[in-house]
């Protein structure tokens, strides 16, 4: 953050507070004041206001004020200013209520599909999104009609168009086409997965179709390898991914964090969750059907390891 945002920040905090104003009234939308802000951040107006909040919220917690933003423990007095309590949140939840509540209030754009779905979005396609973590908005294809919509999808086969044997920085930032092929990037990943329940939707070259579907489906970040875990499976492709894959670190072919002597993202021309190695492999090579190998886009539980599936799209939606 630059160093003229901050010194106007807590310019504007210290006239604010010397106006004896309490910190929940910066929570509150209506006393606010918006214009008044883009009027003291005129430099810094491109700023969602989100950020800005947050913003203001990490100064006043970095100067250990006695301030409380605990709704029960509010005043509306504009008098009561001298009898501040002293903070009963921990600054993080401090942080997250004051930006969920002007997110809430003045940013349009969804969280994720859910939400989109939720604002009366129906049709499946790409929407821009933004998870509100002030790490900036991005587009993802959201399938709006399985199973009631509401799913941010963030991996794609159909067709064998799109290269998947790529590498880490590849699977970090995502590739491929929103409306075809495409791997989202574990990044993005990561910052979608609280309280996710992930989909898996599969089909083969007979025409059948199967689902798999997993609830707490997490991935860390980057330092933890972007680590994955899952909860309890329900579907009826059968649970190809709790035993083998859950608890599993990320692993390309020029960055082997699983399990086995070998390197099992080469070994599989795939990029996954290995251990030693797999019983999923929805991102190896597009062989189409039957095979000899263990390297295709595989379900195990399903059609078996040497069977390359038609298509499979994993997705994610708030757990129900
Ligand atoms: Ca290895």
């Amino acid at each position: 953050m630059p160093e003229n945002i901050l010194s106007s920040s807590q310019v504007w905090i210290r006239q604010e507070r010397n106006a004896g104003k309490h910190l929940e009234q910066f929570t509150k939308f209506s006393s606010f004041e918006p214009r008044k802000m883009t009027t003291v951040f005129a430099t810094v107006s491109c700023l969602p206001l989100g950020i800005i909040a947050l913003l203001c919220c990490q100064i006043l917690a970095a100067e250990s004020s006695p301030l409380s933003l605990k709704p029960s423990t509010r005043s509306r007095s504009p008098r009561d200013t001298g009898q501040l309590h002293s903070s009963t949140q921990s600054d993080a939840s401090c942080c997250s209520t004051l930006q969920s509540v002007i997110n809430g209030q003045s940013n349009k754009l969804p969280l994720n599909c859910y939400d989109a779905r939720q604002m009366g979005q129906k049709v499946s396609g790409i929407y821009k999104i933004d998870p509100h973590d002030g790490e900036g908005p991005f587009r993802v294809y959201c399938d709006m009609t399985t199973d009631g919509g509401g799913w941010t999808v963030f991996q794609r086969r159909q067709d064998g168009s799109e290269d998947f044997f790529l590498k880490w920085n590849e699977y970090k930032n995502g590739f491929g086409d929103l409306m075809g092929e495409f791997w989202l990037g574990l990044d993005k990943i990561h910052r979608l997965t609280a309280h996710q329940t992930l989909r898996v939707d599969l089909a083969d070259f007979d025409g059948a179709k199967r689902f798999a579907q997993y609830q707490d489906f997490t991935v860390g970040n980057e330092k933890s390898k972007y680590v994955m875990n899952i909860g309890k499976y329900l579907g009826n492709a059968g649970d190809s991914l709790t035993a083998t894959h859950s608890g599993q670190k990320f692993s390309t072919s020029d960055n082997d964090n699983d399990e086995h002597d070998i390197n099992c993202a080469v070994a599989n021309t795939g990029a996954w969750w290995y251990k030693g190695c797999h019983s999923a492999n929805l991102n190896g090579q597009y062989l189409k059907g039957v095979i000899t190998t263990f390297n295709g886009v595989s379900w195990t539980a399903w059609r078996g390891v040497k069977y390359s599936l038609k298509f499979s799209e994993m997705k994610i939606r708030p757990n129900a």
